[in-house]
């Protein structure tokens, strides 16, 4: 048996053909919808009753982006941390990525409000989140240079509801013209500002589903034209041989005792606090 194949998997044949085909895949029912429900809450919690945000959050066209004074953007506090760490999409990305020895990243939070007057579909340029310096010519196009990675919806996304979108198949069209460049890296500034690509597409999905994007699919925040947030988590993979991010212990006094209870064994590796 392969260290692989003791790694149940969680998508079909069919998915992950459809992650390399498109450059993203639903994954369905990550959360349970009590899950889902619980999580919702906790991020609620984190906005000020009185409506009075926080000077360091993120608070963009419609988008509240709760952060640290630190100007991190991790919010891994013992409720929410258990969401970089999940077994289930764990086991996703071990078969996107092709290796069990992950670590997750980001556990950031994307609170996407109503903005019914908003003639725009997309609140941020169509960009990459790419796990490769900006500063390096080009990508490797390898599967230990891939992310995976993208967000957790906690409530259900209906068209128009600010879901995030994609372009089909995007990501072949960044190879295809990054490879086609010296400088591939460097094309669309650095890729945070793509311009003439085809159409987005909006990812909508159920509450506790998780929208998991190559990290070469240019993607974007989309305007909420429905009464309800949009309750985002985004967490992200890559092995643990990453070419440019090589693993790094955590630090002696990153986590506390509160966050360190809430750890399971796979959570400590994937946080880099136990080796694989
Ligand atoms: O909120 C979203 O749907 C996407 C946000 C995003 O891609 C970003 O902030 O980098
Ligand atoms: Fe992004």
């Amino acid at each position: 048996m392969t260290i692989l194949s003791s790694v149940e998997p969680i998508l079909s044949e069919d998915e992950v053909a459809q992650f390399h085909e498109l450059g993203y895949v639903l994954v369905k029912g990550v959360l349970s919808r009590d899950e889902a429900a619980y999580y919702h809450g906790q991020i609620l919690n984190l906005v000020p009753r009185d409506l009075t945000l926080p000077a360091h959050w993120g608070t963009h066209n419609g988008r509240l982006k709760p952060m640290n004074e630190n100007g991190s953007q991790t919010i891994d506090t013992p409720e929410l941390l258990p969401l970089m760490i999940n077994e289930k999409l764990y086991r996703a990305a071990v078969q996107l990525l092709g290796s069990t020895r992950l670590r997750s990243m980001d556990g950031s939070i994307g609170i996407t409000l109503r903005n019914a007057g908003e003639k725009n579909i997309l609140s941020q340029r169509l960009h990459l989140d790419a796990s490769v310096p900006n500063t390096v010519n080009n990508f490797q196009f390898t599967q230990q240079e891939l992310q995976v990675g993208g967000c957790y919806y906690f409530n259900t996304v209906e068209p128009q509801g600010g879901g995030i979108h994609v372009v089909p198949g995007g990501h072949r069209l960044v190879e295809e013209k990054a490879r086609a460049h010296t400088e591939g890296r460097q094309l669309y500034e650095k890729w945070k500002n793509i311009t003439d690509f085809p159409e987005t597409v909006e990812v909508t999905g159920e509450a506790g589903d998780f929208a998991l994007l190559h990290h070469l699919m240019p993607h974007a925040a989309s305007h909420n034209h429905l009464p309800r947030p949009r309750i985002a988590q985004f967490t992200r993979f890559i092995r643990e041989d990453h070419p440019h991010y090589p693993a790094r212990p955590a630090a002696p006094d990153q986590y506390s005792q509160a966050q360190l209870r809430v750890m399971t064994p796979l959570g400590r590796k994937l946080l880099g606090i136990d080796p694989w």
